[in-house]
């Protein structure tokens, strides 16, 4: 017989990071991880780990041979900055990598006869603000205002939402049986800060660099105005929802894709936040005026009024505690 299994792809990423030390606390059944990369040994321990590519078929039904999954948590992706150097292989990775798990989760939703739970994180990166007028004239989006993203990364991850929606609702409509849909839930996640992993390849990155810099005690340059502003949040919370909106009733969900945030700040509200706990961070301002574009075509504020009310969605960590109560300590303890 198959082991029942949570899949999580891109499990040596920051969101993957903490989501398995979260999942193993809860005493999840079975964990199996998948990314190019090795896991950090302390999380080793807690999975079963395959190192290799999402875009490898074999690989994926060696897994499914050997595993009944039924939730998956789709992490892996080509961030934004980095999809801008490589657009093709950002696609790739970042489509038809989802492609290829849709399709597995949707078979093996027919298998159980019972839907796969498939969380996707989104991001405000799937938006695209036209101008700065219309930014400061939006605060708050809501999910189905200015989809207009202007990133390849933007573009996946809208495609990826509209796929998932189609796999859980229209899937092989034309069939002469409806076949049992995957249940797809997506989340438009803000920038996201953690303490114990740094970013890789994102543009709101500057956020979490000025931080982890400045316990380091070296000197940072921020790529972006003093004025840009976007919604960011704590890794925990990031985690917290995806864990919510996985356990939530399917009959209380109004939508498949949803906004959610915590703290919106200007770069130079970041800077000052660090600087409240390391008053010696040597913090300057040097916009890469095509990085500036990205951000500035990015939200400032999302309204997740649909995640509040449908699955109780709620930071636990606004501005203050998260630097008070989870960042600051563990990073200074990172580099002491
Ligand atoms: C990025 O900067 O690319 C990501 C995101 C906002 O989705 N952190």
């Amino acid at each position: 017989m198959r082991k029942k299994g949570i899949l999580i792809t891109g499990a040596a990423g920051e969101i993957g990071d903490a989501l398995i030390r979260n999942l193993a606390q809860q005493g999840a059944n079975r964990i199996i991880t998948l990314d190019l990369r090795p896991l950090p040994a302390e999380n080793m321990k807690l999975v079963t780990h395959v190192q290799g590519d999402l875009m490898d078929e074999k690989l994926l039904s060696r897994l499914v041979s050997e595993y009944e999954i039924d939730t998956i948590f789709h992490l892996a992706a080509l961030l934004s900055t980095r999809a801008e150097f490589t657009p093709e292989l950002a696609h790739q990775v970042n489509v038809e990598g989802t492609l290829g798990l849709l399709k597995l989760a949707s078979e093996q939703s027919q298998w159980r006869n019972e839907p796969v739970v498939f969380l996707f994180p989104s991001s405000i990166a799937a938006y695209g603000m036209p101008n700065l007028a219309v930014k400061a004239q939006f605060p708050h989006v809501r999910e189905w205002e200015w989809n207009y993203p202007r990133t390849m990364y933007g573009c996946n991850k809208l495609y990826c939402e509209l796929l998932g929606t189609y796999y859980s609702q229209h899937y092989r409509q034309l069939a002469a049986e409806r076949p049992v849909m995957l249940d797809f839930r997506g989340l438009r996640f803000p920038g996201l800060v953690s303490a114990h992993t740094l970013p890789s390849g994102g543009t709101s990155d500057y956020g979490p660099e000025m931080l982890h810099a400045a316990a380091k005690g070296e000197a940072y340059v921020c790529f972006v105005r003093e004025d840009a502003t976007i919604p960011f949040m704590a890794m925990p919370d990031a985690v917290t929802a995806l864990l919510a909106l996985a356990a939530a009733p399917a009959a209380t969900l109004s939508r498949r894709v949803y906004n959610i945030t915590s703290f919106s700040l200007s770069a130079e509200d970041f800077r000052d936040q660090v600087r409240r706990y390391f008053p010696k961070a040597e913090i300057s301002f040097k916009p890469d005026l095509r990085r500036q574009g990205i951000v500035d075509s990015w939200p400032a504020g999302l309204n997740d009024n649909d995640a509040r009310r449908d699955w109780g969605w709620k930071p636990e960590y606004d501005l203050l505690r998260s630097f008070e109560e989870y960042l600051v300590p563990n990073i200074r303890q990172r580099y002491q």
